[in-house]
């Protein structure tokens, strides 16, 4: 969703000096900042799209109006009772029911805000947990088991994506709900029968689980859909603040490691200077990544604006949180838990490729690390996510 009130704000202020972005989605985005705009950093993920949600229609226009109506206050009460206009005070030193009512509508104030912000947390905080599924070419019906949990099951349409995904560039295209039929909601195994068999060269993807996120219609009356189900990490990336600078690992491919240190002045372009470091965290688009991180001397915070993500890394506490994007590109971020001395040059960066990009990158820091590679290429390699029998 475009931010139209940031937008508004910047344009109304500094339209002739406001830089001509790049937008998501283009080829070779980078999440840089721009001289002169004062809207938020583009929102990348679902949970960033929440954030600037939640800041541009709850937070904003509270401030703005307590705001407003504590100038009105302020400005009758000096006109209309200055000692010119208003030679004789009154003496009163209560009122019950102004006192009721100061009390009793910030009260609601913060009920309303929380109503929101309570639903952002636990989107923050709970990782999700939709499962994927994948068949091979020519597949027509997929059986597919349903969680053991009955509270997480796929029990209605909005638990499931069905989606083609080319398998040499992974690009995925949704079904939409004509092409296929499905049996089975809330039991054990849910049964997709596609009104097309799976064509040549193309997966059928399934996802199924509770974890909807993305923006939803406001208070479920304004604007359009466009949630989705987000599925379980296929990626956990672990990462540790050190005074100054940042190791990432990457557990689920031999744990390899490797440092991210702020690039040299000279070595980058200069609106790049303290965001660029000299190894890119990689991951792949479309895909749930869980980021787990910790401290190994102080407390430190790794924070990706274009994420939605700002998370202490502590040194003997495992914190975790998670990000889902479908926009390759790259994005920066910087360490925001004052650390010392040169807190100021321990920037982040995540560069989001494609699946295959993804895998050869791997490939590349497993053998630097001494490791086997991890995946065959240029043979197209079926999914992260494991496929289980696929049935005619
Ligand atoms: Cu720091």
């Amino acid at each position: 969703m475009k931010l139209a009130l940031p937008a508004f704000l910047s344009s109304l202020a500094l339209a002739p000096m406001a830089v001509a972005a790049q937008s998501l989605g283009e080829p070779g985005f980078e999440d840089v900042p721009h001289n002169s705009v004062i809207a938020l950093r583009e929102a990348a993920t679902p949970v960033a799209e929440e954030i600037h949600f939640f800041h541009d229609f709850v937070i904003l226009p509270v401030m703005v109006g307590i705001s407003l109506f504590v100038l009105a206050l302020l400005i009758w009460v000096v006109l209309r009772y200055n000692a010119k206009a208003n030679p004789v005070p009154n003496t009163f030193s209560h009122n019950t029911l102004v006192e009721v009512v100061w009390t009793v509508v910030p009260v609601l104030i913060l009920v309303f805000i929380a109503l929101f912000s309570f639903d952002l947390l636990y989107l923050q905080d709970r990782v999700p947990d939709a499962q994927v599924y994948e068949y091979d070419e020519g597949t027509q019906r997929a059986r597919i088991p349903n969680a053991e949990v009955a509270s997480r099951r796929v029990t209605q349409e909005r638990h499931l994506e069905v989606a083609l995904v080319d398998k040499r560039s992974r690009q995925k295209q949704l079904l939409s709900p004509e092409q296929y039929d499905v049996q089975g909601y809330g039991e054990e195994e849910l049964v997709i029968a596609l009104a097309d068999p799976v064509p040549n060269g193309q997966l059928l993807r399934v996802t199924g689980g509770r974890s909807r996120a993305g923006r939803k219609p406001f208070l479920g009356l304004f604007g359009e859909d466009e949630s989705q189900v987000i599925p379980a990490p296929s990626v956990t990336i672990k990462a540790i603040g050190f005074q100054w600078g940042w190791s990432y690992v990457y557990p689920d491919f031999g744990d390899f490691e490797f440092d991210a240190l702020m690039a040299p002045k000279d070595s980058v372009p200069s609106n790049l200077y303290r965001l660029a470091t000299t190894n890119d965290v990689v991951v792949p688009a479309g895909e749930t990544i869980r980021i787990a991180t910790v401290g190994r001397d102080v407390i430190h915070s790794w924070a990706m604006p274009a994420f939605g993500i700002k998370i202490d890394a502590i040194p003997g506490r495992y914190n975790e949180t998670w990000f889902y994007t479908e926009n390759e590109g790259t994005y920066y971020g910087q360490c925001s838990e004052m650390c010392g001395l040169d807190h100021a040059f321990m920037p982040i960066s995540v560069r989001v490729v494609s699946r295959p990009e993804f895998e050869a990158w791997v490939n590349e820091q497993a053998e630097l690390n001494g490791l086997d590679p991890f995946f065959d290429l240029p043979n197209e390699q079926l999914a992260a996510a494991p496929a289980p029998a696929a049935a005619n």
